[in-house]
């Protein structure tokens, strides 16, 4: 299946025809072309958001049974076309079929639990202090909220930010990245197939001007972002500046400590699918290892030994591990840094050449670095790959010290049989989530999700967690 769609805005329940300039190709074989794109811009957004205005007041209205069975039955069609759909998204994003389909049941499970999270919404009744009198508290709808998402999880990001914002009664303007606009663009064809009224959910293409658009517009009353630090600052900027909700999800130099207790095929094998898998293109991917002395030698050759053994690849071929990158920007950002960590004294163990495939890809060889120290830049800066570099540590405290030493904070693990030394790190690890015998990354989808520091900024993302940014509390007082 090789067709190239033909992709439109939604405004107002409708697709959007428009000219279509720009093209997304498939970064497995970039001869594909898989969407003909859009470039939308102010106007499309102004469209967007006035849609968007225009529906909010019904929406929030609605039943909370209303809104949930439309979440239910866009999970159950989202569920029912994962494979189509997986397909699509790896064609586009080039995680492997796999890992594309596996995104695809994500966004469908989420979409089914904030179904059940319509209904749950729930205030507090309370006693005053003053006789007589009762408080009561709502969470109400806010208004139109301004998602703005990131290309490497092109449907599991755009449903874990809209499906809540939906759900608790508020309409939504969706900017996809440009990479990755055809993925984002099925699930809001689902959803209005599912029902959804026109105007709830409005999808602009574009480039960033749409971004700064949503940003911008007196009118979107909250913005969730997930993408780089850069960008994300200069959204909280443009939100703060109106007096507008901002949650923003950023980087991550994510570690993982390795103990000398750890069992070792154990902590490879975590290590495998935190630093490579989703060809490290995830904010939560492990690109510290940091290792303790003991088991540092047979730890990196072990490791090296199976990195050498993933088989890159066609995102669409079966045996394919390990996808390409998502666009020549970032295969050359991941050679940019493994040049800088050659430059810096890290030593190759494996990887680290240009890989040459049969297809005109944007590939990148699995690398492994060993020998680095911390504050080096390969340790300091995110890469956004499928390169990892090993830190040598004598003790546990050296390796927390380590792994609170940078910026971010979004996920940090620990490889140890030692309870002690888990627990410890649960409490005195910076980071907003930590993983205890499991990769930094891959994370639950009804639970909350969120960094300290520089990784993430505002209320908390997914699970219970969700209603804060995407509801309104209202503190009602009365007497008899
Ligand atoms: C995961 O690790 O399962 O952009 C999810 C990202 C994160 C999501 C990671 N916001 O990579």
């Amino acid at each position: 299946m090789t067709e190239t769609l033909d992709l439109t805005h939604w405004i107002d329940g409708e697709r959007v025809a428009a000219d279509r300039p720009g093209e997304s190709l498939n970064p497995s074989d970039t001869r594909e072309v898989v969407a003909r794109t859009p470039d939308g811009g102010a106007p499309e957004v102004d469209r967007a958001v006035a849609a968007a205005k225009a529906a909010f007041p019904a929406w929030a209205e609605a039943s909370p049974e209303v809104r949930s069975d439309i979440l239910d039955r866009a999970g159950q069609l989202l569920m029912e076309r994962k494979d189509a759909v997986g397909r699509l998204l790896s064609r586009e994003e080039g995680k492997t079929l796999a890992e594309g389909v596996g995104e695809t049941v994500r966004a469908a499970r989420i979409l089914k639990y904030f179904a059940g999270e319509a209904l749950r919404v729930h205030g507090q009744n309370l006693a005053s202090v003053r006789p007589g009198v009762e408080i009561q508290t709502y969470r109400q709808p806010v208004g139109v909220y301004g998602l703005i998402t990131p290309w490497n999880f092109p449907i599991a990001i755009p449903a874990w930010k809209a499906a809540p914002a939906l759900a608790f009664g508020n309409t939504v303007v969706l900017k996809p990245a440009g990479p990755t606009p055809a993925t984002a663009e099925a699930l809001v064809a689902i959803l209005h197939e599912a029902g959804l009224p026109k105007g709830v959910l409005n999808l602009v293409i574009g480039r960033g001007g749409v971004g700064q658009a949503i940003v911008d517009h007196k009118d979107i009353a909250g913005v969730s972002f997930t993408g780089s630090q850069k960008v994300g600052a200069g959204v909280a900027e443009g939100a703060v500046r109106r007096q507008a909700r901002v949650q923003l999800e950023m980087g991550g130099k994510n570690p993982l400590i390795v103990l000398d207790d750890a069992d070792l095929e154990r902590a490879v094998t975590i290590a495998l699918d935190g630093s490579f898998f989703a060809t490290g293109q995830r904010c939560t991917a492990s690109s510290r290892l940091i290792v303790q002395d003991g088991i540092h030698d047979r730890f990196v050759e072990a490791l090296a030994e199976k990195v050498r053994g993933l088989k890159v690849g066609s995102a669409l071929d079966p045996e394919t591990k390990i996808g390409p990158a998502v666009s020549e920007d970032q295969r050359e950002t991941s050679y940019r840094y493994i040049d800088i960590a050659k430059g810096e004294g890290g030593r190759i163990v494996t990887g680290g050449e240009r890989l040459q495939l049969d297809l005109p890809g944007w590939y990148v060889q699995p690398t492994l670095i060993a020998d680095t120290e911390a504050g080096m830049r390969i340790n300091s800066e995110e890469v956004f790959g499928p390169v990892a570099s090993t830190i040598r540590v004598k003790d546990y405290e050296q390796a927390l010290a380590i792994a609170n030493g940078v910026e971010f904070g979004l996920s940090a693990g620990i490889v140890t049989s030692s309870l002690k030394h888990a627990r410890d790190f649960q409490r005195r690890a910076r980071a907003g989530m930590t993983m205890v015998n499991l990769p930094t990354a891959g994370v639950d989808y009804h639970v909350p999700f969120g960094g300290t520091k520089s990784s993430s900024y505002g209320p908390r993302e997914q699970g219970f967690a969700a209603v804060e940014f995407f509801t309104q509390t209202k503190t009602s007082y009365s007497a008899g």
